[in-house]
Parts: C-alpha cells; sequence; structure tokens
C-alpha cells in the first residue's frame, strides 16, 4: 500500500515497561502475558489515515536495557520524528528514567521532534503517585501525558493517532516556514554566469525594397 507521509517514531523507556507490549497492541492488536527482552531495536509499521491522507508510522522498539540499546543509539536517533517515552505506573523508577531520556534526547539534539509520554499498565491497581515526579523531572515544559494499558487497550490508539497528527502538524508548518524562507530570500543568481552572445550583425543588410 502507497503512503502520503512516513514518519519515523521512536519508542523509549525502562526495562519492562511495556513498550513492544503497546505496539503489539496497536499494530497487530494482541498481547503477551510473557514477551521476549528486546535486544537492539526492533521496527513495525502501521498505515493510518488522518485527514484524508495516509500516514505509515515505522515504529522503532528500543531496549529498556542500556546494554542492548546504547550500541545502537546513533542509528536510532537518525531521522527521528516523533518519541514516545514510557513508564509504568506501578515502578517510580521507570518513572524517573524518563528524566535521562530527555536528556539524552537533547544531547543528541534532534530539532522539532514531537514528544509524548505514556504512563502505561493502567490496568493495575497498585500505581504510584506519577504526577508530581513528572512535573519535577519536565520542570516547565509540557508533554502530553497518555495512561494506556497494553493489557486491555486504553489509549493506545489515542496516543498514536495524537503523535501522529502531532508530526503532520509540524511537517506541514515546516514546509510553510520553507516556502516564506524561499520568498523572503530568493537564491541570488550565480555571480560567474556566462551570457551567451547575443549575435550583432555589423553590417546589416539592407532590405530588398
Ligand atoms: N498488566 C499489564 N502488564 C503489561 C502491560 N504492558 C506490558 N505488560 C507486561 O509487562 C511485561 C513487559 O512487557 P514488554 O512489552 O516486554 O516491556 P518492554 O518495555 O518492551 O521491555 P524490554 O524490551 O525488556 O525493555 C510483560 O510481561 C507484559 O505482558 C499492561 O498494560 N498491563
Ligand atoms: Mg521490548
Amino acid at each position: 500500500m502507497s503512503f502520503d507521509h512516513l514518519f519515523k517514531v521512536i519508542i523509549f523507556g525502562g526495562g519492562g515497561v511495556g513498550k513492544t507490549s503497546l505496539i503489539n497492541r496497536y499494530v497487530d492488536n494482541t498481547f503477551f502475558a510473557n514477551v521476549p527482552q528486546t535486544v537492539g531495536v526492533d521496527f513495525k509499521a502501521k498505515d493510518i489515515s488522518v485527514t484524508n491522507e495516509i500516514i505509515r508510522l515505522q515504529l522503532w522498539d528500543t531496549a529498556g536495557q542500556d546494554d542492548f540499546r546504547l550500541p545502537f543509539t546513533s542509528s536510532i536517533y537518525k531521522g527521528a520524528q516523533g518519541i514516545v517515552i514510557v513508564f509504568d505506573l506501578t515502578s517510580e523508577d521507570t518513572i524517573r528514567d524518563v528524566q535521562s531520556f530527555l536528556k539524552e534526547i537533547d544531547d543528541h539534539c534532534i530539532e522539532d521532534v514531537v514528544i509524548v509520554l505514556a504512563g502505561n499498565k493502567s490496568d493495575l491497581s497498585n500505581q504510584v503517585e506519577y504526577k508530581s515526579i513528572i512535573d519535577e523531572i519536565t520542570k516547565k515544559k509540557e508533554y502530553p501525558i497518555f495512561l494506556t494499558s497494553a493489557l486491555k487497550g486504553t489509549n493506545v490508539e489515542e496516543m498514536f493517532e495524537h503523535l501522529a497528527k502531532e508530526l503532520l502538524e509540524k511537517q506541514a508548518q515546516s514546509n510553510i516556514t520553507r516556502q516564506m524562507d524561499a520568498i523572503m530570500n530568493p537564491t541570488p543568481p550565480p555571480e560567474n554566469i556566462v551570457k551567451p552572445e547575443i549575435p550583432t550583425n555589423k553590417n546589416p543588410k539592407k532590405g530588398c525594397c
């Protein structure tokens, strides 16, 4: 199937927070109680229709374990347009991990990336009070937070759809900026341009009549 836009989206988050499960739920509508730990990077893609355009979300499922993820960081970050940082609502450590992911993203200086946060495992009752920790970590910057359950499917589509719409909007905005730039700063013609010689007729023939 062809598509109008392709967006690269990375899924980050600590070990076992449910990154692979969220992707499985979104792309295949499946859930497994036992999921093999991700090593390196896995990929899945899903095509969705947003405002009459087909968007292909290319989802990069990363390993929660630093040892399995860090060797791949440069290829993971290259060309990334969207990022989901997942934490486990029942684990304070994984909520605090959000800070190191935000710092890592900052260190890689990806411009104009769309970031959303996902508090996963919302079906479980032993949840930690995540809001104050996230507020403390993100300071004044506000990121959309979706409380998801890969097990039940709660908010999973909503989160990826929100991301897709944001990515589309951001792309439209940067196209407008580029067009405005081209209008305001037109490229000057090269200075050493060779003008074609126009033959001049020094002895023009007189007309016959
Ligand atoms: N109750 C509940 N369990 C979940 C949910 N999402 C994932 N799990 C379980 O949590 C465990 C880890 O899920 P994964 O999807 O492998 O987590 P991951 O973040 O990909 O883990 P790594 O690849 O090791 O970093 C599995 O046993 C899942 O079944 C959820 O929404 N609710
Ligand atoms: Mg995984």
